[in-house]
């Protein structure tokens, strides 16, 4: 769908547009940016690809807040912004719900927010546009080709999901779920949050490992660093995962460290999940800058890798080649 700025907002841009010709500095475009926190690999490379797309070079001031995967202190530094009135407010929500009366205060103070990487719970005329991408998407891709890979054969599952609340969980935590019903031969053991860090994955594959042991064959893990906590809980254990082992392991995000795992044969499949989404976001704001029609939605293109030598039709084999051309 393709959307256009309320009148005033784009008169203000256009006389942005024409004072910035004059004199640099003081007219680069103020950007905020709500940032979730530090919690991953995928979470940091975000971080970086906005602080690199978003420079005093291409013209933007970027204000970028660490808000610590604490939903509290989110709302805050989105309130902030509208206080020191940014020109645009981007929120990657920790939360999904609860964001109808800061964002109705953006609404207020005239200032275009775009929501990125996650989702809101919010009807979509409370913000401008959404860049990002589909966990539900991920978590099918992720049921159909163990599907595939067992082909009718037992599966006993143990998930670590994401934070709690984040649409990233939800949506991954869905769409594997629904695959999941279709066969009766799944077990889902149990699926406790590890919060998107290593240190929650191991502690989440640690207690699973005490209740569990000799029980599981299949591990999903919502995000690459719960995989490397799971994996160092299973190494202590002396279970065998991977392409060479007697568990199934399943991660998200494919970020370079979870690459070269996947490459490895550690990790049977990798999920990608792309973090490269500002200069997407900044498509958008130009448009909204020049008063042009801009994509209400964008999704941000993804796809799967598996270990060499496992055929799928859901996921590419993972290469050398593919990992050197890695921007992150
Ligand atoms: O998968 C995880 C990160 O919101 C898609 O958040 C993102 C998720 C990503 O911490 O690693």
């Amino acid at each position: 769908m393709k959307k256009k700025l309320a009148a005033m907002a784009v008169v203000g841009a256009a006389l942005c547009m024409s004072t910035m010709m004059v004199s640099a500095e003081e007219d680069l475009i103020t950007v905020g940016y709500a940032q979730v926190g530090h919690e991953s690999d995928w979470r940091t490379a975000n971080t970086q690809d906005y602080q690199n797309v978003f420079s005093e070079e291409n013209g933007y001031e970027l204000s970028l807040i660490d808000c610590d995967n604490d939903n509290a202190a989110q709302l805050e530094a989105v309130r902030n912004f509208i206080q020191q009135g940014m020109d645009y407010i981007i929120i990657a929500p920790i939360q999904s719900a609860g964001w109808d009366t800061v964002l109705q205060e953006a609404l207020d103070a005239g200032i275009p927010v775009i929501i990125a990487d996650r989702e809101i719970e919010a009807s979509e005329d409370m913000y401008d546009a959404w860049v990002g991408t589909d966990p539900h998407n991920e978590g099918v891709t992720a049921g159909n080709w163990l599907a595939e890979q067992l082909d009718g054969a037992e599966a006993n599952i143990l998930q670590i999901e994401g934070t709690v609340g984040a649409s990233a969980t939800i949506g991954r935590t869905e769409g594997f779920a629904e695959v999941a019903a279709e066969h009766d031969e799944w077990t889902i053991l149990d699926s406790q949050s590890g919060d998107f860090t290593q240190d929650g994955g191991q502690a989440v594959m640690e207690s699973f490992i005490k209740s569990y042991e000799g029980e599981f064959n299949v591990v999903v893990c919502q995000n690459d660093n719960e995989a490397y906590g799971a994996m160092d809980a299973m190494d202590a254990a002396g279970i065998t995962y991977g392409a060479d082992g007697d568990v199934i392991l399943i991660s998200y995000d494919a970020t370079h460290d979870g690459l070269q795992y996947t490459l490895d044969g550690k990790i049977n499949l990798d999920v990608e999940c792309n973090p490269i989404q500002a200069e997407t976001v900044k498509g958008v704001i130009e448009k909204m800058e020049a008063g042009e029609e801009f994509e209400a939605r964008t999704l941000v293109e993804e796809q799967a890798f598996c270990a060499p030598g496992i055929e799928s039709e859901y996921a590419v084999q993972m290469t050398q080649e593919i990992l050197d051309g890695r921007a992150y």
